[in-house]
Parts: structure tokens; sequence; C-alpha cells
């Protein structure tokens, strides 16, 4: 149900349940955080998360658990590993949202590092059209990227948050035509993979850092990772090219 791709640095891990809308099935899950283990291997250096078909993911296939008497609380735990994963990956992630985004597909895309999005795709919380909280990290993202009162809105309302909108709101970085989508996110990942990984690992862990640190805690772990990007390779590169005025071939060490 995922199709993994490593190509130019670039792991491209497509969610590939056309059919369904890339629903997002226990087996999708278990498949997705084995497939995010192995994105460890230092030749990738970036991950980018996409889907199969007309569809980003609608989220929890509501057809899994059909009639069955599932426990909500410990199905969770399969999204939470795939969330954390995401988050605690030392090198970019990006979600490339090929079409809708719902429910937790919305909330898989929030974890990601940065979100290029189609202009004909669209993302909605949905949790709160079927009487559910939003689940997957959306109340840890999604307020720290509107605000508490939008985010309150968003979830409480559901709409259907276009490209634009979207863009507006800081929900994604980038828009591209849909009719290029796949062309223009490879170019725009590979063109990423080739950036200095090792720092831009660490950088995440400063924003992750971030969001719930003093100032005096992220000065000094600011001042705690820099003494390591210092120490790279890639470092000992960029220095050297911009005292040549040539660009840096920077290799992810
Ligand atoms: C679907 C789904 C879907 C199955 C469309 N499943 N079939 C929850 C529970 C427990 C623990 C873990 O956490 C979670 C997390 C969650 O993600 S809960 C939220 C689940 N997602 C949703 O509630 C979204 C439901 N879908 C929609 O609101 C719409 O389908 C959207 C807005 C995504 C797309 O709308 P349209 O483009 O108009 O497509 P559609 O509604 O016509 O759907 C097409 C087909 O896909 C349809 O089936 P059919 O047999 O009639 O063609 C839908 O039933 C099916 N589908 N989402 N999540």
């Amino acid at each position: 149900t995922i199709v993994s791709q490593l190509e130019e640095g670039v792991l491209t891990l497509t969610l590939n349940r056309p059919d369904a809308l890339n629903a997002i099935t226990t087996e999708l899950l278990v498949e997705l955080s084995g497939e995010l283990e192995k994105a460890q291997d230092p030749a990738v250096r970036v991950v980018m998360l996409t889907g199969t078909g007309r569809a980003f993911s609608v989220g929890q296939d509501l057809k899994e658990f059909q009639g069955g008497n599932v426990s909500f609380q410990s199905h969770l735990g399969h999204y939470n590993k795939v969330i954390k994963q995401l988050q605690h990956l030392e090198k970019p992630v990006l979600a490339a949202i090929n079409g809708a985004a719902a429910g937790a597909g919305f909330s898989l895309t929030l974890a990601c590092d940065l979100r290029l999005i189609a202009d004909n795709a669209f993302l909605t919380p949905a949790f709160s059209r079927i009487g559910l909280v939003p689940d997957s990290g959306m109340s840890y993202f999604l307020p720290r990227i509107v605000g508490w009162n939008k985010a309150f809105d968003l979830m409480a309302f559901s709409p259907r948050i276009s490209a634009e909108e979207a863009f507006e709101m800081g929900l994604a970085d980038r828009i591209f035509p849909a009719a290029d989508f796949q062309y223009d996110v490879s170019l725009f990942a590979v063109d990423l993979a080739h950036g200095p990984t090792l720092a831009l690992g660490l950088t995440k862990q400063l924003l992750r850092r971030s969001a719930s640190a003093s100032l005096d805690d992220l000065l000094d772990y600011e001042a705690e990772l820099q003494e390591i990007a210092g120490q790279s390779e890639d470092h000992a590169e960029g220095l050297q090219a911009f005292l040549e005025k040539r660009t840096p071939q920077f290799r992810g060490q």
C-alpha cells in the first residue's frame, strides 16, 4: 500500500490505495512506519510523502472498523508512531499534496516540514463532521500555524480549504499547477536534497525544541547544535565555497 522510490537523494513514499482515495488502514500505517525507519539511511536526504490518484489521503479508512469493536485509543498508537517518526527524522520531510487531504490525512501533512500543494487540491479537518476530535497531532500543529481561534474555527466547521486559502494561512508553502505537479515537486525535492542535510536535521531539532522551550534554553541549545554543525564537512565546504565565490557542493554530512 506504499510505493517507495529513492532517486537523487529523494525518498518518495507514495500512499497507494487510489481506489480508496488513499484511506489509511492499519496495514498502511505499519508499512509507512517501516519505510520511515529505512529513511534514516544517509543516502536519503529528503523524504517526500505523496499519494496516487486524485487524493493525498482522506484519513482513516472508515470502512476498516465497521461493525468491529476497536479501541480508538490503542489504534491511534499506530498513527502517533508515524507522526513522531516524521518529526524526529533528521532530514527534511515534504508533503506533496496532490489532492484532497482529510482527517488524519491532513494531520500527516502537518507533521511534515513543508507542504507543497497542487492548485486543485484541498485540505479539510473532517473530524467534527463525524463527531470526533482532531488526532494524529492536528491539535498540536494547527494552532501553532494559524493561531488558536482560527484552528478552532477550522476544526469546528471543517470547511474545504482551497490550495490558495491554505497558502494564505501558512498551511501550504508552495502551490504548483496540477498539470505539472509531479515534475515540479520532484525538482523542488532534488534541490533541497542538495542542501546541508546534517544542518537541516539539526534545524528541525531546534524548531521542535522551540515549541516548548524558554529563550534561555533555546539559546543554549542553538549553541550546542552549532558546535556540531560547525564541525561538519558541509560547513567546511560552505565556507570554502563562499571564499572562492562558487556554489557549495554539500554532501549532507
Ligand atoms: C472514504 C473515506 C474514508 C472510507 C471518502 N474512508 N471511504 C479516526 C478514527 C479512529 C481512530 C483513528 O483516527 C481517526 C482519524 C481520521 O482520519 S477520522 C477522519 C476520517 N476521514 C473523514 O471523515 C473524511 C471522509 N471523507 C470526506 O469527507 C470526503 O470524502 C472528502 C471531503 C475527503 C472528499 O470528498 P469528495 O471528493 O466529494 O469524494 P466523496 O465524498 O464522493 O468520496 C469518494 C468515495 O470515497 C466515496 O465512496 P463511494 O463508494 O460512495 O464512491 C466515499 O465514501 C469514499 N471515502 N473518504 N475516510
